[in-house]
């Protein structure tokens, strides 16, 4: 503590204690060459590993044999709620798609024993490892196909650093969630250090209306994900104003994304392929992350605020999108009647009531679909009505910030369905899709009222808290005592 706060005071020549200093922080924004200053200051302090961080998903847990390290990795079907009142049928790995992370160290023996308890057979390729042909992964061409009930062993002995990833070569079987983060710690820590750490994991599923079966042939995705959540429900990184942190983007899925942070300059330091030198790292607040790709950035949290991160592409900023916007949602003279006539206007078939193609379930307004229902049983897709809303979606907060659907007249402009691109986000995001209650966690802890409304797909938090903030998030943290927590190893550390 002594240490940050004297590096804090340094770098931005405060002498004031760092509890009276936020708001002289919040009004004098650092400049790149202030940035570059505390990154060379920080290279002189003493340098460690971080554990790293996989909000949402956490670590697999491993045993010793003698110097090796074993893990079991057990490939199995399992139910990962995404959103409120939103769970999908995937596969994943000991509980959870993605699969828990995996820590080991640079020059670690590592043993890895693989069940295959799904319906059929599978493998698991470690990419990136540069080690021996047997223990690459691919079906038949380097080890025998894992049938169901099956177990592969692994073998490695760790000699690279970075961010790698374990994933089934089967590339359904991936796109269904079977995936996770293997991270190597370097022998000698990287400098300068990292106090907080991070991986995440992007993903997108295609998952029909009222279905929970992604659809994993479909280009056309309709929830995107950090984690395993989307949205609001994905968990914030906590960092403490000062921290230096990292943040490892890890892509195996179909799309690229451009993952975009708020209100700080980060440096991209590392790839798939292990750490960058310091003299090629480059600046940015946007880094795009390719499939089968990993990215490491790292930044000093110097900026406080709940910061915004988030994939840029606009259609990965929404949750359930699976209709247009525009005229075709409402009634006009000239546009559809809204949740109805869908199967003329659209040549659709008509389908029975309570399926996806039932005339109550036609694309209207999708971004409102499935998420915070009542249940996850099937959820309408408009029309908009309060009544029908305050049934269907019982989980949303509607009338937050004193507001009911009913009020939405007053947020339109009088001549609204008049003007042909209307609506476009006026009932998709805002007051009728808060949810802060749905997803109240302590790392929520002292968010604005109603943030839920405006925050979709793969979109998170960075919250950057000064000290007294900070603590207090942790300290709730730390009395939810949840059993595997992901950030126990910053809960450890005080
Ligand atoms: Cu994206």
């Amino acid at each position: 503590m002594a240490n940050r706060r004297s590096f804090l005071q340094s770098a931005l020549g405060i002498g004031a204690g760092l509890f009276a200093t936020d708001k002289l922080l919040a009004s004098t924004p650092p400049s790149s060459a202030q940035r570059l200053k505390e990154s060379r200051s920080r290279s002189n302090s003493p340098a460690f590993n971080a554990p790293v961080v996989t909000t949402d998903i956490g670590d697999l847990p491993y045993t010793m044999d003698g110097d090796v390290k074993v893990f079991h990795l057990i490939a199995q079907v399992v139910k990962q709620q995404i959103a409120p009142n939103k769970t999908i049928d995937a596969w994943g790995f000991n509980g959870s798609a993605p699969g828990p992370t995996i820590q080991v160290n640079q020059g670690d023996r590592v043993r890895v024993i693989f069940d295959n308890q799904l319906p059929e057979p599978s493998s698991i390729h470690w990419h990136g490892f540069e080690d021996q042909i047997q223990y690459d992964g691919q079906p038949v061409i380097s080890q025998p196909a894992v049938k169901p009930g099956g177990r592969f062993v692994y073998e490695f002995n760790i000699h690279q650093e970075g961010t790698y990833f374990y994933h089934s070569h089967m590339a359904m079987q991936e796109m269904t969630g079977m995936l996770g983060a293997f991270i190597m710690h370097p022998k000698e820590p990287y400098r300068p250090h990292c106090d907080k750490d991070f991986a995440i994991n992007l993903q997108e599923y295609a998952v029909l209306p009222n279905n929970t079966v992604p659809n994993t042939m479909s280009m056309e995705f309709n929830w995107l994900l950090l984690n395993g959540k989307t949205g609001p429900a994905t968990t914030p990184l906590i960092v403490r104003l000062g921290d230096r942190v990292r943040i490892r983007f890890v892509n195996l899925g179909m799309d690229h994304h451009p993952m975009h942070l708020h209100g700080h300059t980060f440096y991209v330091t590392g790839t798939e392929g292990g750490r960058i030198p310091e003299t090629a790292w480059w600046p940015g607040n946007t880094v795009l992350v390719g499939v089968a790709q990993a990215r490491n950035v790292e930044f000093i949290a110097n900026n406080p605020g709940d910061w915004m991160l988030h994939c840029h592409l606009p259609h990965h900023m929404m949750n359930q999108m699976s209709s247009n916007v525009g005229k075709m949602t409402r009634m006009s003279s000239m546009g559809m009647p809204a949740g109805s006539g869908m199967n003329t206007g659209m040549g659709m078939l008509q389908g029975t009531a309570g399926t996806p193609l039932g005339e109550d379930y036609g694309p209207s307004l999708g971004r409102g679909m499935g998420i915070g229902g009542a249940s996850d049983v099937a959820t309408t897709n408009g029309p908009l009505s309060e009544a029908k809303a305050r049934t269907a979606m019982q989980g949303m907060q509607h009338g937050a910030g004193g507001m009911n659907m009913a009020d939405m007249q007053s947020h339109v402009a009088p001549n609204a369905n008049d003007v042909p691109n209307f609506p476009q986000d006026a009932y998709m995001e805002g007051p009728m899709m808060a949810m802060d209650k749905r997803v109240e966690r302590p790392e929520n802890y002292g968010l604005n009222a109603g943030w839920s409304q405006y925050m979709q797909g793969m979109m998170t938090f960075i919250r950057v808290l000064p000290p007294n903030k900070y603590d207090e998030v942790i300290s709730r943290m730390k009395q939810a005592k949840r059993s595997n927590d992901p950030y126990a190893s910053v809960l450890n550390r005080g």
